[in-house]
């Protein structure tokens, strides 16, 4: 496969409702959507980094930088037997895995769809449908979330997780526990504690919750590893699993149970799918993390979700829980059992784009060829 031209467009869309957590709060999304072009075929990936540097050292601008300067001059023109070659192409950029999972993912879109294939299949994935989860950033109120709950479990999502911080996080526990009994439960803290707060996390165990995400720093193992020896309630790790390499060391040093997979975080698919591999051949469970993605980052999710050893309910819920108006029509949606079937509008991520509403999102637009 060769990619003759890649477009960036930097685009905003509303959210429906503020999505906050213990590093802030957004109410509009900016990503970077990059298409990539060749042989005739089309390829798209959804770039997950923030316009601020909270959940990750990247951000909208350092991954438009780095893949207008660096990742574009090395795959363009190029010619590639596999998409699987690219993330060892990009070798020598060290680090912004955002930006190069953007680049690669569009690159697979463009090899599944030159091959006439769902990417599912091309990634190794089997399943027809996923079963989703949902994320519920902090409220205003206890009231507030506990009706945001009800909502989603009336939806049929099959596992309901909620954002926490020092502050908003044994009452809001208690508060859900209290209303719903003993629904599969989860809370994810993006960072926000200390090893000093190893007490207050410990109470949270009576709560029987399905596991805590990332409790500590977000580059951190070794804590996590001290803190999991206290906690009966399994730790999983998001932020700090930024390669396969780290995840050996987590799963050797006991840091964590459970791993969450965003392809943005590790660098792209191939990586992705190595790291669902190692956590496999060491009787680790994966989920699929969610970044407030379009429907075209959410549709990537959903094929690599159908992989084996994703166990767990991924955060991939329906688009209108984050977008009036998705970049993708029929939009993505969850079923009465709380499963997501996958988009079958063609081969490829699958689903159709909405041009004009791109183009009313974009704030800026970029063409690049091969020099
Ligand atoms: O930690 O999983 C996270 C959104 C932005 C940044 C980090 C996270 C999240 C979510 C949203 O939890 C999950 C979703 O896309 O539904
Ligand atoms: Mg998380």
């Amino acid at each position: 496969m060769k990619i003759e031209r890649l477009e960036l467009r930097l685009l905003k869309l509303p959210l429906v409702h503020f999505f906050e957590t213990s590093f802030g709060r957004i109410d509009d999304k900016h990503f970077i959507l990059v298409r990539a072009d060749g042989e005739g075929a089309t390829g798209y990936g959804e770039c997950v980094a923030e316009q601020d540097p909270y959940y990750s050292s990247e951000t909208n601008e350092t991954a438009w930088h780095i893949i207008t300067d660096f990742i574009a001059p090395r795959v363009l023109g190029a010619t590639f037997s596999h998409p699987r070659e690219l993330f060892p192409a990009l070798k020598a950029i060290r680090g912004h895995h955002m930006a190069k999972a953007a680049v690669e993912m569009a690159a697979w879109d463009l090899y599944a769809r030159q091959r006439g294939e769902p990417l599912s299949r091309v990634l190794g994935g089997a399943r027809p449908n996923i079963v989703s989860g949902v994320s519920i950033g902090i409220q205003r109120s206890l009231d507030e979330l506990v009706a945001k709950v009800e909502r989603e479990l009336a939806a049929g999502y099959r596992r309901i997780k909620i954002k926490i911080k020092p502050g908003w996080d044994l009452t809001a526990v208690e508060a859900v526990r209290a209303k719903f009994g003993d629904i599969p439960l989860m809370v994810d803290a993006n960072a926000a504690y200390t090893l000093a707060d190893a007490d207050r996390l410990a109470e949270l165990d009576r709560f029987n919750l399905m596991m805590i995400e990332q409790p500590l720093d977000y580059d951190d193992i070794a804590d996590h590893a001290v803190l999991q020896r206290r906690l009966q309630t399994p730790i999983c790790l998001d932020e700090s699993i930024k390669t396969c390499g780290i995840a050996r060391d987590a799963i050797a040093a006991a840091a964590c149970r459970i791993i969450n997979i965003k392809p943005g975080r590790v660098g792209g698919f191939s990586e992705s799918i190595r790291l669902h591999d190692l956590c496999a051949s060491h009787g680790i469970p994966v989920w699929h993390g969610g970044m407030l993605e379009s429907g075209i980052g959410r549709a990537h999710n959903l094929h690599l979700s159908t992989l084996a050893n994703f166990r767990l309910p991924g955060d991939i819920a329906a688009s209108r829980r984050y977008y009036a108006e998705d970049l993708i029509d029929p939009a993505i949606d969850v079923q009465p059992d709380g499963t997501v079937l996958l988009p079958e509008h063609g081969p490829g991520i699958g689903v159709h784009i909405v041009e004009d509403r791109v183009a009313r999102a974009t704030l800026r637009h970029l063409e690049v060829r091969p020099s």
